[in-house]
């Protein structure tokens, strides 16, 4: 079977996230294309570095993501870093013709958004933006039940995805709070998953008014090294300079409206991406915090049996989880990952683009973007195509 060879700029959580993909990916999944794990890049060379390139496998470690890309026995270059280094890598990965596959959001501003995706088309690569979400086993049924008509007409579109993690004042000012760094906070960290959910579910938005908020306007100095995770904090206070809530509406092509609230202040919430759907015929509901199962209400029962089905999407039929294990046994997280490296190299040896490929990407950035105007100009902004 021929090997694809993959270089992996990021080494923590996300690059781990990854890199447990590429390992598994053909266990469960076969293909055609293999993936030959490399080369693993991080910021600098250190034993962290090579000793998260040992647990995983790959064959080598770098500090100079420059010299990685350019690298001739490099098929897929994949960016999974702070959003301020999308840019660069990406535009670099496309001149020297890779492949490349980029954690969301795929950049920090619109306008670096709209330069990858020329320099990609321009260079001829498969590219794809992973919007991981619309890989777990229950939303992509979500989306095939929409698909044939078990909704009927959408009316209602609820989007909220809940955080924590940042609610305590002495939580440090990691990167993630940093507009230079992040680009923007709880908008484009996780609300890039709200709404990336929301237009792959019912389709595109067309105006937005929207509201940015941060509450905690400054929080002590990050110590050297620390990731976003578990960060220490050292003396000193700095800015944050991004949201800490973005919460907003919108309307819908097809006439439907929607409710959005994105937010790392929802105390006791940890991971809560849910959305709901309501439809002319039924209504679905999904909350990743319990990923496995799917709401559904079908309108069109009688009404005196009518009621909310909770359906374990673990069958066979269901997308990607007859590939795992047995009905009943459910997945995890990681999992999301590993169908998103499988389609990406599905859709490489068959020669056709990905999706959520870079004009997803863009085009979700271009929804940040007008949500960030709105919040601005305090009025219903049109998101321009
Ligand atoms: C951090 O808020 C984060 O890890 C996001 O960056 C991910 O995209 C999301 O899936 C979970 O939360």
């Amino acid at each position: 079977m021929p090997e694809i060879n993959v270089a992996l700029i990021g080494h923590r959580f996300m690059g781990k996230a990854h890199s447990n993909a590429y390992r598994q990916v053909r266990k469960f999944f076969p293909g055609n294309l293999v993936p030959r794990m490399k080369v693993l890049c991080g910021k600098a060379c250190n034993e962290e570095l090579e000793e998260t390139a040992r647990q995983f496998g790959w064959e080598e470690s770098d500090c100079e993501w420059e010299r990685v890309v350019e690298r001739k026995d490099i098929d897929i270059v994949d960016v999974s870093t702070p959003g301020y280094l999308h840019h660069p890598m990406v535009i670099a990965a496309a001149q020297a013709g890779k492949h490349i596959f980029c954690e969301k959001p795929l950049a920090n501003t619109l306008a670096e958004a709209k330069a990858m995706l020329k320099a990609v088309e321009k260079a001829g690569v498969m590219h794809m933006v992973n919007f991981n979400y619309r890989r777990v086993p229950a939303v992509a049924f979500a989306k095939r039940l929409i698909e044939e008509g078990k909704i009927g007409e959408v009316y209602h579109y609820h989007g909220a995805y809940l955080q924590d993690w940042i609610m305590d004042p002495d939580f440090p000012l990691v990167w993630r709070l940093e507009k230079k760094y992040a680009g923007s906070g709880a908008l484009g960290d996780i609300g890039a998953h709200a709404t990336d959910l929301a237009e792959f579910l019912i389709g595109e938005i067309q105006t937005v008014t929207g509201q940015l908020t941060t509450f905690i306007k400054e929080r002590p100095l990050v110590a050297q090294g620390s990731g976003a995770w578990g960060a220490k904090g050292q003396g000193g206070k700095g800015k944050v300079t991004v949201d800490d809530d973005a919460n907003f509406l919108a309307r819908f092509k097809n006439g439907s409206v929607g409710v959005f609230e994105s937010t790392r202040f929802a105390g006791g919430r940890r991971n809560h991406n849910t959305f709901q759907v309501y439809g002319s015929k039924g209504s679905i509901a999904f909350n990743m915090e319990r990923m496995n199962e799917l709401e559904f209400f079908d309108r069109t029962e009688p009404s005196e049996v009518q009621g909310y089905k909770n359906i374990i999407v673990t069958q066979p039929e269901h997308p990607y989880v007859g590939n795992w294990w047995p009905p009943g046994h459910i997945i995890g997280y990681e999992h999301t990952f590993v169908h998103g490296i499988h389609d990406f190299l599905t859709a490489i040896d068959e020669d056709r683009l990905p999706e959520p490929n870079f004009r997803h990407g863009a085009r979700n950035q271009t929804v940040l973007d007008t949500i960030e105007r709105s919040s601005k100009s305090g009025r219903w902004e049109k998101v321009k195509a």
